[in-house]
C-alpha cells in the first residue's frame, strides 16, 4: 500500500462503489476543448463552483479530467494534464472535504498525482492499456478503477468503427481487462466496467450496447454508462447543441439502469438524479433517492 495515498478516502470510495443503488458521477472537464463544455471550467474557481453545484444536486462522485478524449482530439503532455487537474482536486477538497473524486486519466503519473491530492477513484478510458505503470498505481492504492472499452484512439476512433458483434466483442474485452487487473493485484470489488459509449462506435453500436447492457452486467462487476450529451443522442433527437441534449440523456440513463447499469457519468446531475429516482420508484428497486450527497 502506498502511504502517500489518503487511505481513508480510498476506503470511503470503495464503500461507495459497493453500496446499493445508482451512483451519479458528475463530469468536470478542466479542458479548453471538451465536446460539450470545453473552456467553461478552465480556471480553478469556476471548476470548483461547478463541482460544488453538482454535489449539491446529488452527485456522489466528481470525475475530474484534464484532457479531452472527444473524437479527433490530440493528446496533451502529462505535465499540462497534471497542471490542470491537481489544483482543482485540492481546491474541491478544501471546500468539500467529504467529496469523492475520481481522476479521468490513462496516465499513471497523473493518476498518482491525483490520488496523492485526494482523489480516490481512477477512471481509465484505455482500461489499463494506455500506460503500463497504471495497473500498479491502482493496485498499490487499493482504489476503485473504471475500465472502459475503446476501439482505436480518440484521434481516429470515429473514422470507421467495425465490429462483427459489438456486444460480444465489448463484453469479451471488458472481461479480459478485468481478469488482467485482478491478475496484477487489483481487488475484484474495486472494478467497475464501462462499454465506452461513443468511443470507436457508430450510433448503431452505441444503441446495441445500451440495449444489451445486461450482457455487460452479467460479467459480474458494476457497470458505468457515459452517454451524457453524446453525439448519437443529438443524431436521434435532432438536438445539435450538446448542452441541450438533457432529455435524450435521461432516457439513456433510465433504460441503462433498468438493464443493470448502476453508475452514470453525467453533466446534468439534477435531471439524471430525478429521472433515476422515478425509475427506482417504478421498478421497485430503490432504497430511495435522494440520499445524502456524499454518504450512501
Ligand atoms: N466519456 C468521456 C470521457 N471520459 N470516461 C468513462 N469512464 N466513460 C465515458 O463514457 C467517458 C469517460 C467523454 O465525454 P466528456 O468528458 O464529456 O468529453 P471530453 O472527452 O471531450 O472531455
Amino acid at each position: 500500500m502506498n502511504q502517500n495515498f489518503r487511505q481513508d478516502r480510498v476506503t470511503g470510495a470503495g464503500d461507495l462503489i459497493r453500496g446499493p443503488g445508482p451512483v451519479l458521477v458528475g463530469i468536470l472537464n478542466v479542458t479548453p476543448d471538451s465536446f460539450s463544455d470545453g473552456g467553461e471550467f478552465r480556471d480553478v474557481e469556476a471548476a470548483v463552483a461547478r463541482a460544488e453545484r453538482m454535489l449539491d444536486e446529488g452527485a456522489h462522485v466528481i470525475d475530474v479530467g484534464g484532457e479531452s478524449t472527444r473524437p479527433g482530439s490530440d493528446p496533451i503532455s502529462p505535465e499540462e494534464e497534471m497542471r490542470r487537474v491537481v489544483p482543482v482536486i485540492c481546491e474541491i477538497l478544501d471546500e468539500r472535504p467529504d467529496a469523492v473524486i475520481s481522476i479521468d486519466t490513462y496516465r499513471a503519473r497523473t493518476a498518482e498525482a491525483g490520488l496523492e491530492a485526494g482523489a480516490s477513484i481512477v477512471n481509465d478510458v484505455t482500461a489499463l492499456r494506455g500506460d503500463g505503470e497504471m495497473v500498479k498505481i491502482v493496485a498499490d492504492a487499493g482504489c476503485p478503477v473504471i475500465l472502459m472499452h475503446m476501439q482505436g484512439e480518440p484521434k481516429t476512433m470515429q473514422k470507421n468503427p467495425q465490429y462483427d458483434d459489438v456486444v460480444r466483442e465489448v463484453r469479451d474485452f471488458l472481461e479480459e481487462r478485468a481478469d488482467y487487473a485482478v491478475s496484477c493485484g487489483v481487488e475484484p470489488e474495486n472494478i467497475v466496467l464501462d462499454p465506452g459509449i461513443g468511443f470507436g462506435k457508430t450510433a448503431e453500436h452505441n444503441l446495441a450496447l445500451l440495449r444489451r447492457l445486461d450482457a455487460i452486467a452479467d460479467i459480474g462487476f458494476p457497470v458505468l454508462v457515459g452517454a451524457s450529451r453524446k453525439g448519437f443522442i443529438g443524431g436521434i433527437t435532432g438536438v445539435d447543441e450538446a448542452r441541450e441534449r438533457i432529455f435524450g440523456t435521461v432516457v439513456a440513463t433510465v433504460l441503462a439502469y433498468e438493464r443493470g447499469a448502476t453508475f452514470f457519468r453525467v453533466h446534468d446531475v439534477r435531471a439524471n438524479r430525478e429521472a433515476l429516482a422515478m425509475a427506482e420508484a417504478i421498478l421497485g428497486t430503490g432504497l430511495g433517492f435522494p440520499r445524502g450527497n456524499q454518504t450512501r
